[in-house]
Order: structure tokens, then C-alpha cells, then sequence
């Protein structure tokens, strides 16, 4: 046995617990990458592998790009870490600056985390924390939406909604609600962009608001376009009227931009496409383009002055030993000259229409009952096979990689979030494999 088939030979009894994956049925047949480069993986076989979900909705200006590689090359050799609790390293201050100017305007002050889950549960404990800086201290509940994703971690599994994602890990934090998820296929199927009816579904907040008294709500808690739940786009008006409820009852929106900001949908985040601010945003992923993870919370100026105020010390008693992390600090100013240097945080806008078109040209493919899109994201999704549920979607999955794509499944339903760099015959590319693929699972 040569040292490849050695490695996938051992995989069987691998130490390796891997992450949101069917570990036996994987560690019997591996798909694995060893490499990456722009629009591309490659297998441990040198097989190319066209990248249709920008890793994990994460690589947004592409793989090993020089910048960024240069970036974190040279801080790990001049300083590999450096503590952020009462004590400061001159990057981490310069990337918040970085990151302020490209924010919308009003969110200059950042909290940095590792990882979109660590996003998602400060901001929460950030709105829990203002309301008591102010002296409102009943502001307790925290309202999310189903089929939300807002990571692992206790408060953002809590605000979640994704049934599998919380069945098995106990009761959670206390003070959680939900409002009903937005999609509707039996009006909005095969919509284009924003879908025309649903706006009212943002009404549900002001029935929670009747059954709990809205002085008992702090936060709102959103993906403008639910990502892992399958590609929710937002109706039109809906997130209009959420943020006029919220302001109404002095309850602050956080939306979670962990895949829909730096560039996704056309815009450097998801509040600027839609024309809809909120009063706290999470980030992930595409901060470092995935190159070392960091999540970050932008808020907005009044919030983090309303910490100020207090007697003299610690204003808020969170962080985490790696907030700031030289490495993802470099990494991050690397992502945010290469976004500037080729304009990628508004290139998806461009790409969008043929994007869009290239996605709805699937809709006469075998078993596609909807298809949804917004910026350079997609979803396609599939009528599940009886008693089967999932098993369409994995089967596409698995068969669009052994022709050389890389697409995400969650259910029946086929994401493409390709990095924002594709080129036109690269999308065809992705949207011709699929449809290949569809002719052939059955
Ligand atoms: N919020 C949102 C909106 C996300 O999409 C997280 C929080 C959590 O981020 P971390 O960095 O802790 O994973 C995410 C992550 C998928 C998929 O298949 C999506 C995510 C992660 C993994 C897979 O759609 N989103
Ligand atoms: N557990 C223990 C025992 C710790 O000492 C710390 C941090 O000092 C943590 C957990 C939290 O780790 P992190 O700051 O990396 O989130």
C-alpha cells in the first residue's frame, strides 16, 4: 500500500471526531482536499474541484490569495500572540479601524470572537448588558426565528431554529422565543430575488409582543437571508417591519451577517442590500476569508456609549483569550485590501442577473420543485424521495463532486455560494454540473 491508500485505510478508526458529518459513512468513503488555489481544490489525487460554496460560505475573495498568505506569514514570525485583556497590539486596533470604514455608517466599534457561534452569543449578551446599563434591566427575552441558524454555542442553539440542532442538548436558556420562518413555496416558489408576499409575517414579533409585554424583550435576532436553513430570502417589506416594531418597543434587531456580509448579496452587508439597518451585526467567515477563523460584532456608536457611562473599570465582563488574535488580525487586513483591490465586496452585484438566470435554468430539471437566489447565492431544491428525506440532496452532492463541484446540501435542498471572484463560464460550469447531476439520481 502506498502512504495515500495507507491514510484512507486508517481512516475507519480515525481519532478524528469530525464536525456536522455522518463520521462512519464518511470514514468509509472519504472525499477528501489537499489543496486550493482561486476558484479551485484540489484532491490528494490532483483531481480539480471547482469551488461552488466558497469553502463553507466563507472564501470570499477565493483560495491562498498572495495577500493575505503574505499577511499572516509575516505576523506569525514577528509575533505569534499577544494578549487583548488589558493589554493591546497595535493590528488588532488598526484591522477595527479597517473594519469601522466599511461597515454602514454609525458602526464604528467592534468586538472581536473566534467564530460566527461566538458572534452570535455575544451580540446577545451585548443587548442583554445595554438594556441593564440603562437602567432596564426586565429586558430579558431574546426572540430568534425558526429555521434560524445562529451557530452552536447555548445562546445562539437557543435562538435557533433548527429542530435537529437543539432536540438533543436539554432545555437551553430560559427567555427564548420564536416567530415563524418566512418561506412560503405555495406563493413564492421559483421567486426571483426578494419574494412578493410575506411581508406580514414580520406582524408575528407584535403578537410575541402582545403575549409577553414588549418591556420584557431585549433583542431580535435575524439572518437577513437564512443560509443553513436552505437560502430564505426575506419577502419584500419584511424586514421593513421588523425593524418599525422593533424601534416601536425599544427592542434592538441584530442581524446575523455571519454569511451574508462582506460582499455575499452585492453589497458589503446584508442591512445595505435590503436598505434595512439594524442596531447590532454579527461576522464571521468572510472577515479572514476563512483563512484563520475570527468572528467579530460590529455595534452601533450609541450601544457602545451606553457602556461608557458607568463608574471607572471593566465596561463589560466578556472576551475570549483569542479576541483579536494577531494572526487573524493580519489575516483580516489581508481579506480587506484584497476585497478593495478588486472591488469584491460589491462584485456579486454585477454577476448577479446572470447568476440568477443561470440558477432558474434548472427549473425544468428532474425532481426541482423550487429555486431560490439572492446576490451570488443559490438554492435548488429537490422533492424529497419518499420515506427518504435528504437522501436525493446527498446522493447530488455526492456525484456534482465526483465531476470536479463543490456544492452544500442541508435536507433536499442544493446551496451554491461560489467566491466572489467566479467568472461567467465558471457559473455555467457549476449550474451545468448540477443539472447533469439531477438527470441521474433518482
Ligand atoms: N450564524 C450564521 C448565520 C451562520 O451561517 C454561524 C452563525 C456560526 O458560525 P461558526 O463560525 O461558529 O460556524 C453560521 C455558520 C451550512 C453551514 O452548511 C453554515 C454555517 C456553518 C457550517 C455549515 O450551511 N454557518
Ligand atoms: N476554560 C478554562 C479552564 C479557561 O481557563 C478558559 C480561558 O482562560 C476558558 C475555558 C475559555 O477559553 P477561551 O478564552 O479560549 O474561550
Amino acid at each position: 500500500m502506498n502512504k495515500r491508500a495507507e491514510f484512507q485505510a486508517g481512516l475507519e478508526q480515525s481519532a478524528f471526531w469530525m464536525p456536522y458529518t455522518a463520521n462512519r459513512q464518511f470514514k468509509k468513503a472519504p472525499r477528501l482536499l489537499a489543496r486550493a488555489e482561486g476558484m479551485h481544490y484540489w484532491t490528494p489525487e490532483g483531481r480539480q474541484i471547482l469551488d461552488g460554496c466558497a469553502g463553507l460560505w466563507c472564501v470570499n475573495a477565493g483560495h491562498c490569495r498572495p495577500k493575505i498568505v503574505e499577511a499572516v506569514q509575516r505576523q506569525v514570525a514577528a509575533m505569534d500572540f499577544a494578549p487583548t485583556f488589558q493589554m493591546g497590539h497595535p493590528i488588532a486596533f488598526e484591522f477595527a479601524e479597517r473594519l469601522a470604514k466599511v461597515a454602514p455608517p454609525g458602526f464604528s466599534r467592534i468586538f472581536y470572537t473566534n467564530s460566527g457561534s461566538e458572534a452570535a452569543d455575544t451580540a446577545l449578551k451585548i443587548a442583554l448588558a445595554y438594556h441593564r446599563a440603562r437602567g432596564e434591566g426586565h429586558r430579558f427575552r431574546l426572540i430568534g426565528r425558526e429555521r434560524g441558524y445562529h451557530g452552536v454555542n447555548f445562546g445562539g442553539m437557543a435562538v435557533g431554529g433548527l429542530q435537529a440542532n437543539k432536540k438533543t442538548f436539554g432545555p437551553g436558556v430560559a427567555g427564548v422565543d420564536h416567530t415563524r420562518h418566512t418561506h412560503d413555496p405555495a406563493r413564492n416558489a421559483f421567486s426571483r430575488g426578494q419574494p412578493a408576499h410575506g411581508a406580514e409575517f414580520a406582524e408575528e414579533l407584535e403578537r410575541l409582543c402582545a403575549l409577553h409585554d414588549p418591556s420584557t424583550i431585549a433583542a431580535v435576532i435575524v439572518e437577513p437571508v437564512a443560509g443553513s436553513a436552505g437560502v430564505l430570502v426575506p419577502p419584500q417589506g419584511y424586514l421593513q417591519r421588523l425593524r418599525e416594531i422593533c424601534t416601536k418597543h425599544g427592542i434592538l434587531l441584530i442581524y446575523d451577517e455571519v454569511i451574508t456580509g462582506f460582499g455575499r448579496l452585492g453589497q458589503p452587508f446584508g442591512s445595505q442590500r435590503f436598505g434595512v439597518l439594524p442596531d447590532l451585526f454579527t461576522t464571521a467567515k468572510g472577515l479572514t476569508n476563512g483563512t484563520v477563523p475570527m468572528g467579530a460584532v460590529f455595534v452601533k456608536d450609541a450601544i457602545y456609549e451606553a457602556f461608557m457611562q458607568g463608574a471607572e473599570g471593566i465596561e463589560l465582563f466578556h472576551g475570549y483569550t483569542y479576541s483579536g488574535h494577531p494572526l487573524a488580525c493580519a489575516a483580516g487586513i489581508g481579506t480587506l485590501d484584497t476585497y478593495e483591490d478588486e472591488g469584491l465586496l460589491t462584485r456579486a452585484a454585477s454577476l448577479e442577473k446572470y447568476w440568477e438566470d443561470a440558477a432558474h435554468s434548472l427549473k425544468s430539471a428532474p425532481h426541482v420543485i423550487d429555486i431560490r437566489n439572492c446576490g451570488l447565492v443559490a438554492a435548488i431544491e429537490l422533492e424529497p424521495r419518499a420515506g427518504a428525506p435528504g437522501k436525493r440532496a446527498y446522493e447530488a452532492f455526492v456525484k456534482t463532486f465526483e465531476q470536479g463541484v463543490l456544492v452544500r446540501y442541508t435536507g433536499d435542498i442544493l446551496a451554491l455560494s461560489p467566491p466572489l471572484i467566479i467568472e461567467k463560464q465558471q457559473i455555467d460550469r457549476l449550474f451545468d454540473c448540477v443539472r447533469e447531476v439531477l438527470q441521474t439520481v433518482a
